[in-house]
């Protein structure tokens, strides 16, 4: 073994090196937030296997630009068996994490615990993203970049024949979130998008397998389109059920107007009592007002319909939270824009919240 140098008095010792870690780290945890308080309360179990990506926050506005999403992740994060994940190594600047909730275990989660706000309670603004800083000296690691996520009861219905679309967002919703276990088991006027398709559709599907479950998801403003249709169902006893999602907007469209214009232009619907058409036409009726009433609404309207009653099923949805098509086509139509336009279209969306 070599001895270190034993310096005498008044010696001088060259070559020695000190390595200065600058380096920080970002992190931590993905938890499953179960009493959905926004955040990691009373020995909350983490969410292992969920996957994070980190990005370059290069105009440090704590959001993730188009041309940050282009320049490419500079590292991707798995979380552990505790929900836990760490970026090391990162030299000073501004970051932003962005989960994959992709790879959230299966099942219907809600994300309720935001990094922005803590506890996150995800009102008014809550994505999968947060914002971190690494800067030199006391301070040097972020460890509170933490994402709550609450798992839905929700109860899986199978319908034996065909569930039929209209076209908005409850097209997109739909898409995300329910399983759909048959082939052909999936209607949608996918090419031409066209709305008011779903009622009549629900109505002839039904009139030519009178055997088979038929089922209509419509959004309020399609259903106002071609409501009447489901009269011939009453006439003919044909039990199909429509379900529609009364939000009282064209909210496909309204949503994509607030985002650039900060306003909704000829998108809010007039309410209108479905109620009213059902008596009009002779369908039964079904009002769902929350979460807790689906259940036993679905099994009513499905019981109904087997006894050749078309039902029109009013579902009072909240569409607060955007689906992935919204933002997507937000981030896709940026990147599609020359350097000029991104920097106009942005610049215009800003002055619109500012003035
Ligand atoms: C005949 C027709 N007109 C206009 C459109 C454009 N458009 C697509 S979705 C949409 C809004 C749909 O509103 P609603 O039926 O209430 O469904 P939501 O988006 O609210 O779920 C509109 C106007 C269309 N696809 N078809
Ligand atoms: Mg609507």
């Amino acid at each position: 073994m070599r001895r270190a140098p034993q310096p005498n008095a008044g010696d001088e010792i060259g070559n020695l090196d000190f390595g200065l870690d600058n380096t920080g780290t970002i992190g931590d945890t993905v938890y499953d937030d179960v009493n959905g308080s926004g955040s990691q309360t009373g020995g909350e179990a983490g969410i292992g296997g969920v996957t994070l990506a980190l990005y370059g926050d290069t105009d440090g506005n704590g959001e993730l630009s188009a041309a940050e999403l282009s320049a490419g992740a500079i590292d991707v994060e798995v979380t552990d068996a505790s929900g836990n994940y760490l970026f090391e190594g990162l030299p000073d600047g501004d970051y932003i994490v962005v989960l994959d909730e992709t790879t959230l275990p299966a099942g219907t989660w809600n994300q309720t615990g935001d990094p922005t706000n803590d506890p996150g309670n995800c009102s008014p603004n809550c994505d999968a993203s947060g914002a971190a800083t690494i800067s030199g000296g006391a301070g040097n690691d972020d460890l509170t970049i933490d994402f709550g996520y609450q798992q839905q009861n929700v109860t899986l219905r199978s319908v034996s024949g065909t569930i039929w679309e209209d076209d908005g967002n409850h097209t997109f919703l739909v898409a995300e979130l329910m399983p759909i276990h048959s082939v052909r088991g999936f209607i949608s006027p996918t090419d031409f998008n066209c709305m008011g398709y779903a009622t009549p559709a629900v109505t002839a599907a039904k009139l030519a397998n009178p055997t088979k479950q038929v089922v209509g998801i419509i959004g309020d403003g399609a259903f106002l389109m071609t409501c009447m249709e489901t009269l011939t169902a009453a006439w003919l006893e044909l039990g199909g059920v429509y379900f529609v999602f009364n939000d009282g907007e064209l909210s496909q469209i309204s949503q994509a107007q607030e985002i650039p214009y900060n306003r909704k232009t000829c998108t809010v619907l007039r309410e209108a009592k479905f109620s009213g058409i059902a008596e009009a036409t002779g369908c039964g009726f079904i009002s769902i007002e929350n979460d807790d009433a689906c259940e036993a609404a679905i099994a009513k309207a499905l019981s109904l319909a087997a006894q050749n009653k078309p039902v029109i099923v009013d579902v009072k949805i909240d569409y607060s939270k955007r689906t992935r098509f919204t933002k997507g086509i937000v981030k896709t139509n940026l990147e599609r824009f020359t350097l000029g336009n991104k920097a106009r279209f942005i610049g215009r969306a800003l002055l619109r919240r500012v003035l």
